[in-house]
């Protein structure tokens, strides 16, 4: 057990701050919201670097029981400190204390843009800034909190951080100052670890979600099935101590029914990581297809630019090519390959291997087909390699092809869609994973006049669109740790479940039951184990 540790608190249903109530609900004493000792500091606005070039102003920010105290002792400006409002904004100096040079000449310096900054002591004047003081427990942290708005010069950034280092605050670790908030109460984990996501998101859908589950979306879809396990467990554990009393006229298969309940709902919110995750990382969408049918053309108009060279030569693209875009909110990673095809070319072999396992890694496929070749037994292959995976089928160069040619290539497409379907629900135990083939989109393009691009591009936003909470409208997960402890959690409900169907004594489903509570107590922070928080937050950015 680590100090950490409060698992016991679980059935008990303890919620609100990991002290025992949120920092934010009641009064008490700066001391009480102080989960470090440390008074910790850093860039707020990325680690600045000498070429980082444009941005005007950084913020550095302290938070811990001497942030006050030693930005009282480096900030000068006509009202001190100590008497500028707390939420409110002051305007002042940074004074290097130990830098020797005359203060007051500084000090003259500045006092031409804003009049009447004080002087007087010996110090170095760093920097004109501006400074927020935010009281514990209203604050990020729930910690007293300082904010200084400096100009964005690297040395400048450094040297504030230096002096404040000095001043006796220690450098933060990564996430620290969020790692502070859960602790204190002011977020649970999964909100915590919602601002990474927010930070980090690559999309709209992304950021939608991110904000979704920082407002709490996440917690509260978890709140209701962690109630019902409280109040089943609860109820087992009369009827164990009364084994006589039915409990308020509830008997063991209403138990049942509302732990299949909880499953299920359960199973659900698994289903919507799938979205999430590609709302949050982003989807990859390989392109493949036969050598010269057009593939290095469609990447080259989806990036609007001459990123891969294009020849009628077949076999001219060998390494991938990758352009980002985004699409319907998400950001799309789409790869031009090597075309397929038996070769004796080393390069252009190593090529093929890269493409096929482009493929297999993808979450979808654009697959090209040329009108002017026809639907070759290559293009048959590759439909039946990629079965099981969302694909968008484009026939393209239709202008190089009559009417008839194009009906027979439509019609050699959509069966040989229909065939691989067949053989792969066929090889396949569960059914249910294998993509439906048969409403694979077939877009007609002539990609080397832009014709079908848009198509294809709505098409591929299509495969994700009709996922669970796409949209945004619910709370999806979006993190590996929330779909492995949800998948935890149902696979322990169904369990319990099973053991009361086959009448084993109710200490085995209550064993279940709290095993599937404490897994989603692990989502919201609940129950953690110092490990478990130490690895969540070290994955954040310093000064976050
Ligand atoms: N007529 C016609 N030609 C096209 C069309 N799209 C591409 N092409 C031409 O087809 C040839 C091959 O195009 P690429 O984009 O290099 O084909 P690829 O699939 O990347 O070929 P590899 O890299 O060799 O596998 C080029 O000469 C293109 O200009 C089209 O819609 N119509
Ligand atoms: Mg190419």
């Amino acid at each position: 057990m680590t100090a950490f540790q409060k698992t016991g608190a679980i059935v008990a249903g303890v919620a609100g701050g990991r002290r025992g109530q949120s920092c934010l609900s009641g009064g008490g004493t700066d001391a009480d919201f102080s989960f470090g000792a440390d008074t910790i500091v850093a860039f707020a606005t990325g680690a600045p670097a000498r070429d980082a070039g444009d941005g005007a102003i950084a913020i550095i920010r302290m938070s811990g029981p001497r942030a006050f105290e030693i930005a009282g002792r480096i900030f000068r400006g006509k009202k001190s400190f100590e008497s500028i409002m707390p939420y409110a904004v002051g305007y002042g100096v940074i004074y290097d204390r130990a830098g020797g040079a005359d203060a007051s000449q500084a000090g003259a310096d500045f006092s031409s843009h804003g009049g009447g900054v004080s002087t007087g002591q010996a110090g170095v004047a760093v920097d004109e800034v501006l400074i927020i003081k935010m009281r514990a427990p209203k604050s990020y942290t729930c910690e007293d909190v300082v904010e200084i708005h400096c100009h964005a010069g690297a040395d400048v950034q450094r040297r504030i951080l230096r002096i404040i280092l000095r001043e006796g605050a220690r450098a933060a670790e990564p996430g620290e100052f969020t790692k502070r908030a859960f602790l204190n109460g002011r977020v649970d984990l999964a909100q915590a670890e919602a601002v990474m996501d927010l930070i980090r998101a690559k999309g709209e859908a992304g950021a939608a979600l991110a904000m979704r589950q920082l407002e709490g979306a996440l917690s509260a879809r978890l709140a209701s099935p962690r109630d019902e396990l409280i109040a089943l467990i609860s109820e087992l554990e009369a009827m164990l101590d009364f084994p006589e009393h039915d409990i308020d006229g509830k008997s063991v298969s209403d138990t049942i029914d509302s732990l299949n309940s909880i499953e299920r709902g359960l199973r659900d919110l698994a289903a919507t990581f799938e979205y999430g995750r590609a709302a949050r990382d982003g989807v990859s969408v390989v392109i493949a297809g036969r050598p010269n049918v057009g593939k290095s053309t469609l990447l080259n108009q989806i990036a609007g630019s001459e990123r891969a060279i294009v020849t009628n030569v077949p076999g001219t693209t060998r390494d991938m090519i990758d352009e980002y875009k985004n699409l319907g909110g998400l950001s799309v990673r789409f790869m031009d390959t090597a075309g397929i095809r038996d070769t004796g070319d080393e390069v252009e072999k190593i090529g093929v291997d890269r493409t096929v396992g482009a493929l297999e890694k993808a979450d979808a496929a654009v697959l090209l087909f040329g009108a002017d070749e026809g639907f070759t037994e290559g293009d048959a292959a590759l439909v039946r390699l990629t079965a099981g995976k969302k694909r968008v089928f484009v026939i393209n160069k239709v202008d190089l092809d009559g009417d008839d040619g194009l009906r027979a290539m439509r019609g050699a497409v959509a069966s040989a869609v229909a065939s691989a379907v067949a053989s792969a629900v066929a090889s396949s135990s569960t059914v249910g994973s294998v993509d439906c083939g048969a409403e694979t989109p077939i877009v007609e393009a002539s990609l080397i006049n832009g014709a079908g691009l848009a198509e294809i591009e709505a098409a591929v936003v299509r495969l994700f669109a009709g996922l669970p909470t796409a949209g945004y409208g619910d709370a999806a997960l979006t993190s590996e740790r929330h779909f492995a402890l949800v998948q935890r959690g149902a696979e322990a409900v169904r369990a319990a479940g099973a053991a009361l169907g086959a009448g084993l004594p109710f200490e085995m489903p209550i064993i279940d039951m709290r095993e599937a509570l404490a897994a989603l107590g692990e989502i919201t922070g609940e129950t953690y184990t110092e490990d478990i928080i130490d690895k969540i937050f070290s994955e954040f950015c310093i000064g976050k």
